[in-house]
C-alpha cells in the first residue's frame, strides 16, 4: 500500500510559544502548515515540566503570547504562575486560536532532510498512535526550545536501584506520591530548587545531592486578581517595551556601573531590587554586574549575607552560601526561590556535597556515597538538560549536500543571527543557539523571532524564490559577534549549561547571545533591510 505524502508550505516542530505563535502566523498569512509535537498537546515545556513546584520565574503581564487575538482575556492568579495554570493558560489559547487542529500530537520529529532537487524538507515523525508520519514542507519552523534533551546521569549500578526514580521533565501525569517518603534529589539547578522548596514539608526525608550552589533570588510571589493591573496592561506598549528591554522584561536595569557609585549607594540600589523580587537583581543589576569583578564579588557578598541570615544550621548555611564565593554569580542562571532556604531549617531536609563526598554508586535501596549509605523510596534527577544545542542534534537535521548538523556542529555551533544556518535552506529556529535564549524569557525571544521567520518566509514567497540560506561568511561574523560579547564577561570563566560546559565533551562557547534584546532586534531588523547582504536567495 502507498501513502500519500502531505506537502505542506510549512512544518512547525515543537508546541511551546515559539511553535504556537509561528504556526498562527503562518496559518494567518496564508499558508499551509502544519506542527508536530511530542507530547500530547501544546505547552511545550510547560507540557513536558510537571514536576511539585515547576513554576515561571518570569512575571505576569510578559509571559504569555504577545497575539492581540489571545491577549487581555485570560486572568493569572499568581504573578509568577504555576504549571497547571501555565497549561490552563494555553488550553485557553488553543480554543481561541484553534491551534491544535493543524497539529500531530504525540509525534517526536525524527529526522529533516533537505533534497536538492526538489528543494523540500522531509520531515519524518514517529508518533507513538500512528506510526511513522512522512510529509515535506518548503520551510521548516524549528521551535523545540533550549531545554528538549534531558540529562541523565549514569552512576554504577543505578540499573539495579528498586526505588521510583525519575528526571523532573519527565514527571509522571499520575502524579507521584511522595508524602512520607524518604526522597532524593541531586541537582540544584532551577529544577531542584523549585521542586525542594516545594516537597520539603511533605517527605518523611529529604536528601539534596549538590554539587554547585544555586544562588537562588528571592522571587517574592503575590496573589492577582483579575482586576490586578498586571492582567490589565496595554498589550501594545508592553510589547513595544520588552522588545527595546535587556532580557525581555517591562522594568529597567539599574542605569549605573559599581564603580558610578558610593558604597553606600551601591547596598541601596542593590537592596532595592533584592527586595522587588523577581530576576531583576540578575539581569537589571550594575551595568558591570558580569564584567567587573569587584562589582561581582559585592553582590555576591550581598546575596551570601542575605541567604545565611535564613539558615540556622551553619553547616548548612556554609554549604548553600559559601563564605568563599565558589563562581561569578550570576554567571550560572539563578533561580527564583520562595522558602527554599527556610526548607533546611527542618530536621528532614539536608544537603550532600558532592565536591567533597562523591556519589560511587546506586544500591538496591538508595545511594551510596564515599563517606555514607542512603536508603530511598524515591530518587529524582533534576540534573538538566543538554541545553540549547542538544536539541537539535539529537534529531537527524541534514541540509544541502546530505550535510549532517551535528556533524557541521560537532567542533562549535555556527548559526546566522540564531534563527538561521548556512547549508539548511528555508530552515529558521527560535529560542536557540546564538539568539538571545538564556538571557531572554521565551516569548519575548519567540515573539521577535517567529515574526523575522514569517518576514523571511514572506520574502521568498513574494519573489518567487526557492529558497533563502545564509552565506558562510555571516554565519562565520555572528559566531564570532556572539562570541565576542561573551568573551567580554566573567561567563567563560564559570562551567554552565550557558557556556556547553555541562556536558562532557560539549565544545565550550558562547550559545547565547548577550548583547540584549533591544540591540538584537536592531541587528535582526537590520538584516531584513537587505536580505542579499547576507543571505543566498535562489
Ligand atoms: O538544570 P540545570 P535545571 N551529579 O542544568 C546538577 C530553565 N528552568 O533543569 O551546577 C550531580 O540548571 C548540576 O550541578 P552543577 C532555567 O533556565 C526554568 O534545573 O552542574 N549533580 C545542577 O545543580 C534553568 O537554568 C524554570 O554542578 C549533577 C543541576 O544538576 C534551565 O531550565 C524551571 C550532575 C542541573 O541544573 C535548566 O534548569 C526549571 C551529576 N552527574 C528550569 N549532573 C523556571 O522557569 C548535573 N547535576 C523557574
Amino acid at each position: 500500500m502507498t501513502v500519500d505524502i502531505i506537502h505542506y508550505d510549512a512544518i512547525v516542530v515543537g508546541g511551546g510559544f515559539g511553535a504556537v505563535r509561528s504556526l498562527y502566523n503562518l496559518r494567518k498569512a496564508g499558508y499551509n502548515v502544519h506542527g508536530y509535537e511530542k507530547g500530547s498537546a501544546i505547552g511545550g515545556v510547560w507540557h513536558h515540566n510537571r514536576y511539585p513546584g515547576a513554576r515561571v520565574d518570569s512575571d505576569i503581564p510578559i509571559y504569555q503570547l504577545f497575539l492581540e487575538e489571545s491577549w487581555d482575556v485570560f486572568k493569572f492568579t499568581e504573578l509568577y504562575p504555576g504549571w497547571k495554570e501555565i497549561q490552563a493558560y494555553f488550553k485557553h489559547v488553543d480554543e481561541k486560536l484553534q491551534i491544535s487542529k493543524d497539529f500531530t500530537f504525540n509525534s517526536t520529529v525524527t529526522a529533516c532532510h533537505w533534497n536538492d532537487a526538489s528543494n523540500k524538507w522531509t520531515v519524518t515523525s514517529q508518533s507513538t498512535d500512528l506510526g511513522e508520519i512522512v510529509s515535506t514542507a518548503t520551510h521548516i519552523v524549528f521551535c523545540t526550545g533550549f531545554a528538549a534533551k534531558k540529562i541523565i546521569p549514569q552512576f554504577r549500578n543505578q540499573e539495579g536501584y528498586k526505588g521510583q526514580w525519575f528526571h523532573t521533565a519527565d514527571w509522571p501525569w499520575s502524579g507521584v506520591d511522595i508524602k512520607g517518603k524518604k526522597v532524593a534529589v541531586i541537582g540544584t539547578g532551577a529544577s531542584g530548587v523549585q521542586l525542594i522548596q516545594e516537597i520539603a514539608s511533605e517527605v518523611s526525608s529529604l536528601t539534596v545531592f549538590q554539587r554547585n550552589i544555586n544562588t537562588a533570588i528571592p522571587m517574592r510571589q503575590r496573589k492577582l486578581t483579575p482586576d490586578a493591573p498586571e492582567n490589565n496592561k496595554n498589550f501594545a506598549e508592553t510589547e513595544a517595551a520588552i522588545k527595546k528591554s535587556s532580557a525581555g522584561f517591562t522594568w529597567t536595569n539599574i542605569p549605573y556601573r559599581y564603580t558610578d557609585l558610593m558604597p553606600e549607594e551601591r547596598r541601596e540600589q542593590l537592596a532595592k531590587i533584592y527586595e522587588t523580587g523577581g530576576l531583576r537583581f540578575v539581569s537589571g543589576n550594575f551595568l558591570d554586574a558580569v564584567t567587573n569583578k569587584d562589582a561581582n564579588k559585592y553582590c555576591y557578598e550581598f546575596w551570601k549575607d542575605s541567604v545565611r541570615a535564613r539558615v540556622k544550621d551553619p553547616r548548612k548555611a556554609e554549604l548553600l552560601a559559601p563564605t568563599q564565593q565558589p563562581y561569578w554569580i550570576f554567571t550560572k542562571r539563578p533561580s527564583l526561590e520562595q522558602n527554599f532556604y527556610e526548607a533546611f531549617n527542618q530536621d528532614n531536609v539536608d544537603i550532600v556535597d558532592l565536591r567533597n563526598d562523591s556519589i560511587v554508586e546506586f544500591t538496591e535501596t538508595g545511594i551510596r556515597t564515599t563517606t555514607q549509605e542512603f536508603d530511598f523510596d524515591i530518587v529524582v534527577f533534576a540534573t538538566g538538560f543538554d541545553a540549547v544545542t542538544g536539541g537539535f542534534t539529537q534529531v537527524d537535521i541534514r541540509g544541502q549536500n546530505g550535510l549532517k548538523l551535528s556533524d557541521k556542529w560537532k567542533n562549535g555551533t555556527f548559526t546566522h543571527l540564531g534563527m538561521t544556518i548556512a547549508d539548511m535552506p528555508n530552515f529558521f529556529f527560535m529560542y536557540g543557539p546564538q539568539g538571545p535564549t538564556a538571557f531572554s524569557n521565551g516569548p519575548t525571544c519567540t515573539t521577535i523571532q517567529s515574526d523575522w521567520a514569517l518576514n523571511a518566509i514572506n520574502h521568498v514567497k513574494k519573489n518567487n524564490l526557492k529558497y533563502i540560506v545564509p552565506s558562510a561568511k555571516a554565519e562565520q561574523e555572528w559566531r564570532k559577534r556572539v562570541n565576542d560579547l561573551c568573551e567580554a564577561t566573567l561567563f567563560p570563566e564559570t562551567k554552565s549549561w550557558f557556556m556547553g560546559s555541562n556536558v562532557e565533551g560539549k565544545t565550550i562557547e558562547a550559545l547565547n547571545y548577550i548583547g540584549g534584546i533591544k540591540s538584537y532586534v536592531e541587528l535582526i531588523d537590520d538584516a531584513e533591510k537587505d536580505y542579499s547582504r547576507d543571505f543566498i536567495l535562489v
